[in-house]
């Protein structure tokens, strides 16, 4: 298959043609400088890179903007993020290494996942007897990385530039880590966990993860915490983890191992690959924008902040005067549920509250909807904040700066001309 700039898209063309040249160049030659791409407003996506992504340089993906091919690292377009459950072709994709091949085989056999560390036994588990001996659990879930929104940073943060689309709400089935824990029998020792999977560090030295996070003993426990298998009724699919991943729900996505291969029990903070330094890790206290911080002053990210997004209509509609413009989209929370949804066509001066759904269960995102009119011709932004369970709203500023850029949960803004 040739593009109609004719780069070749076969799968093994494609990926020599990614090796020697890179994704920026692939970038150049489906249509050379995307025009006029500085004044686009953030979210809407770039031509060039969505057809990328949907020639195939992300195997089952659709539509999706690529920040990078090595690692491979892809976000939603906002407005592709409608539905209530985030089907897999949408979901965006964060890779910190090279995935295994047996993830692109779809082949389970000999995978075992280990439990070791503080235990009482050492388990090793198949995919079979995790469905035969524990009880089976499905959730609709949140996974947003904690660096979803990092573009937004002054000074810049380096990095994967995520903007909105960090984030999705599948639906998963597996079994409690809890369950399996407690069959191993966690010794008084237990202070946290850390996961390693079975992707390779960039350099291909197999002596290195190329991440290896965790969470204390007391997420670990949370019922809501799971292993899971499967994503929206099919197995985990190759860039999600098959055949097992972890799902801390309400905490950065970085908690939550992909290819699992090992859980081990430790009697203190995991210390394996970005739990340390600057990774996964904010101020204590809020520093001056530039701020270098001394490592004892920074903090392993924990629960993520409330949030929402607005997927319909896309930034950039017009609409007429006196009629209502229908608006919709979802929010979330690390703390539990969000309890109130405003929209503001006036730069925040007044708010109208959006009807807001329960959510399908703890952790999955609620549906908001609203309709807003506006009284004269002109340019108008919209204006989506969403407040948390304890009455804690989402900053209409990017909040705290830090050095690596996370947690930026400021309102999302969208423009509208009213003709
Ligand atoms: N083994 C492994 N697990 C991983 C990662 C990884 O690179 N390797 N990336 C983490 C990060 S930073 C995020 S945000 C989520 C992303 O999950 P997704 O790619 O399914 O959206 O997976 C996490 N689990
Ligand atoms: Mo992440």
């Amino acid at each position: 298959m040739k593009t109609q700039h004719g780069v070749l898209a076969t799968d093994s063309g494609r990926r020599e043609f990614l090796k020697a040249t890179g994704l920026a160049s692939l970038v150049g030659a489906l249509g050379g400088p995307i025009p006029f791409a500085g004044n686009l407003p953030r979210g809407v996506l770039p031509e060039a890179l969505a057809q990328a992504a949907d020639a195939g340089l992300l195997k089952g993906k659709r539509g999706l903007r690529v920040l990078g091919d090595r690692p491979e690292n892809a976000e939603t377009p906002v407005t592709l993020l409608d539905d209530e459950i985030t089907p897999n072709d949408r979901h965006f994709v964060r890779n910190n290494g090279i995935m295994p091949e047996r993830a692109w085989r779809q082949d389970a056999a000999g995978w075992t996942l280990t439990i070791d560390g503080e235990v009482k036994q050492t388990l090793a588990l198949s995919l079979a007897d995790l469905k035969n001996r524990f009880e089976p659990v499905s959730a609709a879930l949140v996974i947003e990385c904690g660096g979803n929104g990092r573009a937004g940073f002054n000074p810049p943060a380096k990095g994967n530039q995520w903007t909105l689309g960090a984030v999705g709400c599948s639906q998963y089935r597996g079994v409690r880590l809890r369950d399996v824990l407690l069959a191993a029998g966690l010794k008084d020792s237990a202070v946290y966990i850390g996961y390693y999977g079975e992707d390779l560090h960039l350099s291909r030295d197999p002596s290195k993860e190329a991440i290896s996070r965790g969470v204390p003993i007391a997420k670990a426990m949370d019922e809501h915490t799971l292993l899971a298998w499967e994503m929206n009724g099919e197995p985990l699919p190759a860039y999600h983890g098959f055949p097992l991943r972890l799902i801390c729900p309400g905490w950065p996505g970085s908690t939550g191992g992909k290819w699992l291969k090992r859980i081990t029990v430790r009697d203190r903070v995991h210390d394996g690959a970005k739990m340390t330094g600057g990774s996964y890790r904010v101020p204590r206290y809020p520093v001056a924008p530039g701020t270098s911080v001394p490592d004892e002053d920074m903090e392993i990210i924990e629960e993520m902040p409330v949030k929402s997004i607005i997927t319909r209509p896309g930034t950039g509609i017009e609409t007429s005067i006196g009629s209502v413009l229908p608006l919709r989209g979802h929010a979330w929370s690390g703390h539990g549920d969000v309890r109130a949804m405003h929209v503001s066509n006036d730069f925040g001066a007044t708010w109208v509250a959006a009807e807001l759904s329960a959510p399908k269960n703890k952790y999955a995102w609620q549906r908001w909807t609203a309709g807003l009119r506006f009284p004269k011709k002109g340019y108008y932004e919209v204006w989506a904040r969403a407040t948390d369970a304890r009455g804690v709203m989402q900053p209409m500023l990017v909040p705290g700066w830090n050095p690596k850029g996370y947690l930026n949960n400021a309102m999302q803004r969208i423009a509208v001309k009213v003709v």
